[in-house]
């Protein structure tokens, strides 16, 4: 599905065909954390708007509708912790819940806290401008609406720009092509389909077991192998759902006192601390229970190369085990990253597919993708017919969502000029000469290395509290001393280095996936609770390393 062409640009719309609109709050973007926003402003009597790109709420589960769409946090808590009425009322049925369930469930809390009333569905917001003498923003639709707000809050995702490659001859494909966070709500038949899927991250792993079961033969062109963990997903136990409910205080509690918003922690022995055989034991327990907790087996596996090599060398013993033909298992075999440097996904069958006799593995890093034809692809060492191509290419991450908006702070400079040598924050919360502009998951905060709706409510949480605080104190504008976020930026810096997540070279987590992106470890690695105390002791002491003017 290609991308909407935007009906109205800044250049069509002048203030004089358009009225404003004012509200006290402008939000950009209906998912998880666009519809807290909302909630929680209007409950400090704001007026607000929320304006969202796409025909329906939801945002990434909205968009991303591709087969075998699911989450990687389990459903217990992939969700809001913020009313404990909403989580005792809401029946999740599986492990890891489904895109269509997670998507209802958004519908459930856009209709149970009557948030619709003031979301404003299919409206792109394409420009932002501070106007530095009213001390508020301008904020302009492609359907040529504008609004007008002191405060301006981004909730738009980190996901959410797709990266469809530039692939030559794509345009004359007579075939179907889709990407897979754009997916037609319609569907797409694979059925009697000779199917390319370009990717091997989290979502690609999700969709090529599915996609391979339905279509006639299967071609996966893959870039990088990639460590994958089964999910071991199945129905959730009434009795332990209804445990869950019983336990989701003490839950909730956990899971903000963690390094990754998850209800567990990361356990404190160290890999090379026990002997080989209880190691593997460790592993296979691991293995056995599944999902992205094999990750915790041991206290030191993303900081010391020789501890991450033990999880890499049983992941890869699997792979081995699992693929029956030895040359294709070698080519999914990842030796070029540490395990969980990129982020690590979790899988139902993942491997197993490449025993089924209608799916060939074709390594795009040896023969690289040369141009869509006509009728397929070809890569240095062939063409291969295809009637379908489907992209799970990722994202232009973390950065790509904001700067799809033409955001203009103080003096009219540009987010993108501020941003050009990669992005720059205070606390992943603000850009210094962008007053007033607050970003939900910005890049500097943790994010994408935490579970989503853990980050999203304390971000949410800490935004509102901060509106609040300037408007009993009659302050009309709070912006970030550039000092503060210098100091930021430095420490993000050091504690991404500290770690070996900036050793795989070509993670969305740097940029590195889209061509020209500059290389900079862009989510805060410092760990969920250690962020949230500096963001608490920030605010305690009045803001420190923002600047608040009447
Ligand atoms: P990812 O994790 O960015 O994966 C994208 C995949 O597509 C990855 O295997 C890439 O290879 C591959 N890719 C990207 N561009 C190309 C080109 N031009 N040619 C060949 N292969 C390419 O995105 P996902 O959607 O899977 O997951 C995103 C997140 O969503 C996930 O991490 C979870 O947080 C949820 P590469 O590794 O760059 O060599």
């Amino acid at each position: 599905m290609r991308p909407r062409a935007p009906r109205f640009t800044v250049a069509d719309v002048t203030a004089a065909q358009q009225e404003h609109e004012d509200v006290d709050a402008v939000v950009i973007g209906a998912g998880f954390a666009g519809l807290y926003m909302l909630h929680r402003l209007r409950g400090s009597g704001m007026s607000v708007v929320v304006l969202e790109a796409g025909d329906g709420i939801g945002g990434t589960w909205f968009w991303n509708r591709y087969p075998g769409a699911r989450c990687d946090s389990e459903s217990s808590y992939y969700s809001y912790s913020f009313s404990d009425e909403l989580q005792q009322e809401w029946e999740w049925t599986e492990r890891y819940p489904r895109q269509p369930e997670i998507l209802a469930y958004l519908n459930h809390v856009a209709d149970r806290f009557d948030l619709r009333r003031d979301i404003r569905l299919g409206r792109r917001v394409t420009a932002a401008t501070f106007d530095d003498g009213g001390d508020r923003w301008e904020v302009l639709t492609d359907t040529g609406e504008r609004w007008s707000a002191p405060f301006l809050v981004t909730a738009v995702g980190c996901l959410s720009s797709a990266n469809i490659p530039k692939i030559p001859g794509l345009d004359a494909f007579d075939g179907e092509w889709f990407h897979t966070g754009m997916w037609p709500h319609e569907g797409v038949s694979f059925a009697g389909k000779r199917v390319g899927v370009v990717g091997t991250g989290s979502t690609g792993i999700q969709a090529i077991p599915v996609i391979a079961a339905e279509a006639d033969h299967l071609t996966v062109f893959q870039r990088t192998a990639n460590y994958s963990i089964p999910a071991r997903n199945g129905p959730l136990a009434p009795a332990e759902q209804a445990e869950v409910k019983r336990n989701y205080d003490a839950i909730r509690d956990l899971q903000r006192s963690t390094t990754n918003g998850h209800p567990y922690r990361i356990s404190e022995r160290t890999a090379l601390s026990v002997t080989d055989d209880e190691r593997d034991a460790i592993y296979a327990a691991a293995w056995e229970r599944g999902g992205l907790r094999f990750r915790a087996s041991f206290a030191d596996l993303l900081t010391d190369a020789d501890a991450n090599e033990t999880a890499s060398e049983f992941i890869r013993a699997r792979i081995a085990e699992t693929v029956q033909d030895a040359g294709v298992a070698e080519m999914l075999t990842p030796r070029d990253h540490p395990f969980a440097t990129k982020r690590p996904p979790i899988d139902t069958h993942y491997f197993e597919t490449y025993n089924r006799d209608d799916v060939t593995l074709v390594d795009v890093k040896a023969s690289p993708i040369e141009e869509v034809t006509p009728t397929g692809m070809r890569t240095a060492a062939g063409h291969h017919e295809l009637d379908t191509i489907v992209f799970a290419t990722g994202f232009d991450a973390m950065t790509g969502p904001l700067l799809g908006i033409d955001v203009r702070g103080t003096g009219g400079a540009t987010l993108r000029d501020a941003w050009a040598e990669g992005p720059k924050t205070y606390l992943g919360l603000q850009v210094a000469g962008f007053p007033n502009l607050f970003t939900i998951t910005g890049p500097g905060s943790p994010s994408v290395l935490t579970n989503m709706p853990t980050s999203i409510e304390q971000h949410v949480d800490w935004i509102t509290d901060c509106i609040a605080h300037l408007r009993e104190q009659g302050v009309r504008r709070i912006e970030a001393v550039p000092e503060a976020q210098e100091a930021w930026v430095a420490h993000t810096n050091e504690v991404a280095a500290a770690t070996l997540l900036p050793r795989a070279g070509s993670s969305w987590y740097l940029g590195a996936n889209v061509p020209g992106k500059p290389r900079v470890f862009m989510p805060y690695a410092g760990g969920f609770a250690a962020y949230t105390r500096r963001c608490d002791e920030v605010a305690a002491a009045g803001y420190e390393g923002f600047a608040l003017s009447r």
